[in-house]
Formats: C-alpha cells, sequence, structure tokens
C-alpha cells in the first residue's frame, strides 16, 4: 500500500516537473521554443529570433518578393508627396505589397537627417514599423563613408586597417557604430520591442568597388572587421540583428569563403547578381550561384537569398521576368529576392505602372513560388 502511494505521488510530481521544464524553455504563445533556435548573436531578442525561424518557414513555402525603398519613393513620385499613404510601385502593379522591404543606412554614421539616397532616417523607421506591423521583413545594407577620406563608400583607398582596433580611425569607427546602433535601437514595435532587422554590412566585397573590397582589403582584415563589427554592435546593446554575407557574383565555393568570418558570425547566405553581360549568362550565374551558396547554407543549416538583383538593361526586355528572373530562382530554396531601387527611368531595377515589363511581372506575380506580403503573412501568423 505505502508503496502505491509513494509510486503514484512520484509519477504526479514527475509529471508536473516535466510540464515546468518545457514552460521554463521559454515556449512562446505561437508554439516556438526560442532556446532551440541558435543565432549569431547569442544574446539576440526573441523577436530576432522569430524573424530567423519565420525566415526558414518561408524558405520552405516560396520565395518572397523584395524591393529596396520600395515605399520611400517610385518612378515618378516620392513619399513626401503624400505622406499619408503608403506607396509602392509593386503594389500600383499588383495589388500587393513586396514581402522584404530593403533599406541602406549610409550616411547614418554621420548624424544626417537623410541616407546617401535622400531618405529620411525619419521616414525610413516609420515605414519599417508599419511595414513590420504588416508582416514584412526589414533588410538593411550600409553604403558607409570611407572613414580615412571621408569619400564615399566608393573611394577605394585602403580604410580597414585604420578602424580595426588599435588603428588611427578607430574612436571614429566607434563613434560610427554607436550611431548606428542608437538607430537599430530606435526602430520599436507598438508594443516597445526593438523590430528585429536582417543586417547586410559590407557587401560585394569581392569586388572593387567599394573601400571594403577586393584589391582594397585583405581577406584577413576583411574578416576581422565583420568580426569586430559584430563585437561593437553587440557591445552597443544591439541584439535585434541577424547578419547576412553577401558577395557579388561568385565562380566558385572558393570565391564564396574567401571573406566568409565564419558561421558563428552569419545568419543568412546571400549573393549579389546583377544582368551585366547578357540574359543568358545572368540566369546561368543566378541558377549555379543559389546552387553553391544553398549548398553551403545547407550544410550549416541557414537560410539564403539573392539579396540584390536586377536587369541593368533598363526598359528593353518585357519578359526578363518570366523568361530571365525566374528560371534562374525556381526551386532554388531561397528565402527571397530583392530587386534594387526605382530611382528613375534612368536607373530602376523592379517594374512600375506603364513601364515595358509590367504584364510579364504579373505574371511572374501570380507564380505560386513568388511571395508576396499578404502570402508571406499567411505563411508566419
Ligand atoms: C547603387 C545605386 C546608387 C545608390 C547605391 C546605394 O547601386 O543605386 O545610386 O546610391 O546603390 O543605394
Amino acid at each position: 500500500m505505502k508503496f502505491t502511494l509513494d509510486f503514484k505521488y512520484f509519477v504526479s510530481r514527475l509529471i508536473i516537473f516535466s510540464i515546468l521544464i518545457q514552460l521554463m524553455g521559454c515556449k512562446s504563445f505561437s508554439g516556438v521554443d526560442f532556446n532551440a533556435i541558435d543565432v549569431s548573436d547569442a544574446e539576440a531578442t526573441n523577436s530576432a529570433k522569430m524573424l530567423y525561424y519565420n525566415i526558414h518557414k518561408i524558405s520552405e513555402k516560396g520565395i518572397a518578393f523584395g524591393h529596396e525603398d520600395a515605399t520611400a519613393y517610385g518612378i515618378g513620385w516620392k513619399h513626401t508627396d503624400d505622406p499619408s499613404r503608403l506607396r509602392s510601385d509593386i503594389k500600383e502593379v499588383t495589388g500587393s505589397f513586396p514581402a522584404v522591404h530593403g533599406y541602406d543606412v549610409g550616411h547614418i554614421e554621420l548624424e544626417r537627417e537623410h541616407n546617401l539616397d535622400t531618405v529620411s532616417f525619419n521616414l525610413m523607421r516609420d515605414h519599417i514599423q508599419q511595414l513590420h506591423d504588416k508582416g514584412a521583413i526589414i533588410t538593411i545594407s550600409w553604403h558607409l563613408e570611407n572613414p580615412v577620406t571621408d569619400g564615399s563608400s566608393w573611394d577605394k583607398t585602403p580604410a580597414a586597417t585604420s578602424i580595426l582596433e588599435g588603428g588611427e580611425q578607430r574612436e571614429k569607427y566607434e563613434l560610427w557604430i554607436k550611431r548606428l546602433s542608437l538607430f537599430f535601437n530606435s526602430l520599436k514595435d507598438d508594443e516597445g520591442n526593438v523590430i528585429p532587422v536582417v543586417f547586410r554590412p559590407y557587401h560585394e566585397m569581392n569586388g572593387s568597388w567599394f573601400w571594403w573590397g577586393g584589391d582594397n582589403i585583405s581577406p584577413e582584415n576583411y574578416k576581422q572587421l565583420w568580426k569586430e563589427t559584430f563585437q561593437l554592435l553587440r557591445q552597443n546593446n544591439v541584439h535585434s540583428l541577424l547578419y547576412a554575407y553577401s558577395p557579388n557574383t561568385v565562380n566558385s565555393v572558393e570565391e564564396f569563403d574567401k571573406y566568409y568570418p565564419g558561421d558563428e558570425y552569419v545568419d543568412i547566405l546571400g549573393v549579389d547578381i546583377y544582368n551585366h553581360s547578357g540574359n543568358e549568362s545572368f540566369t546561368r550565374d543566378v541558377k549555379s550561384n543559389l546552387e553553391i551558396v544553398g549548398q553551403k547554407a545547407l550544410l550549416a543549416d541557414k537560410p539564403f537569398a539573392l539579396t540584390e538583383t536586377g536587369n541593368n538593361n533598363f526598359g528593353e526586355d518585357p519578359y526578363w521576368w518570366t523568361q530571365t528572373l525566374y528560371p534562374g530562382i525556381k526551386d532554388s530554396g531561397a528565402a527571397w529576392v530583392l530587386l534594387w531601387r526605382n530611382a528613375r527611368p534612368s536607373h530602376y531595377f523592379a517594374t512600375y505602372p506603364g513601364e515595358i515589363s509590367e504584364e510579364d511581372f504579373k505574371e511572374f506575380a501570380e507564380l505560386e513560388e513568388i511571395l508576396f506580403l499578404d502570402e508571406v503573412e499567411e505563411i508566419t501568423n
């Protein structure tokens, strides 16, 4: 008798104990076990982990469509013309917003009011808040100035060694990261939580057009710059970021790896590809690069994306979407594809009302695999 009682007691305690253990495992109401989600920043917020989880989930269903500065301006309009309305060239063509929204924080380091493309940081913050609220993914790149010359990102004067620890411009770089951190931490949702963002600094480093790339930096210094930037952001209490590494078109895994700082500093793998050498080689490059990046991503258990793309031959191809871009990305497993900005008729990368590929874009948008904001919201909710 005594044995039976003790046994029942033991079993009931065991059940209560295991329930407690599960609760302590930080299970959210959405059933996501945040302890089981590993991102590069060990102190990442639950929202950042949730974003990571959602990106994985999206990549299982299709490819989210992204556009840079989508709601800030388009062809023939600027948001400031009608500030109360959230507009987008893509929405005007398809009826839906892009699912991924890219912004660039170049000049935040100088404490300017506007970024290098005249987008005000207040407007950027406001749109990021509105878009995050609608379920969009936010990705941010950084065309920062050259810290040695105060020239632009395209000023090739080598600068990395001067901002690494012990370098002459270190103090300046720490101030720049502090200003960047304040911006990240000012992105708050309705409940006051910091909005998670995919941060994609020092992109296209295998080309020599930026001071942080190619002939202007050694791979060792690049990796060190990445790691120290990552640490500085953490020291400035930024824990809302997923880090994306994205070279320009590569020819091999070795080329992709050349500047790679390591799995422990990166969350999302990416690649930027434009059709400088015509449509056929573009489709081939997109396919082969997404294979290279996809295999590496699979081994590292990380999502991957076509982090920048677009047709360089503006206004020349009515079927670019279904005949050139889609055959490259189809069934790739990429989580998203981000088209670069619609700046002006001589520099635009997505379509707009009246543009030559508008009808083809509508067909592309109808494809089951290509996901817009409303579709992504369904997947992640
Ligand atoms: C480039 C061009 C530039 C722009 C920069 C940063 O590709 O679009 O006009 O300043 O990106 O957005």
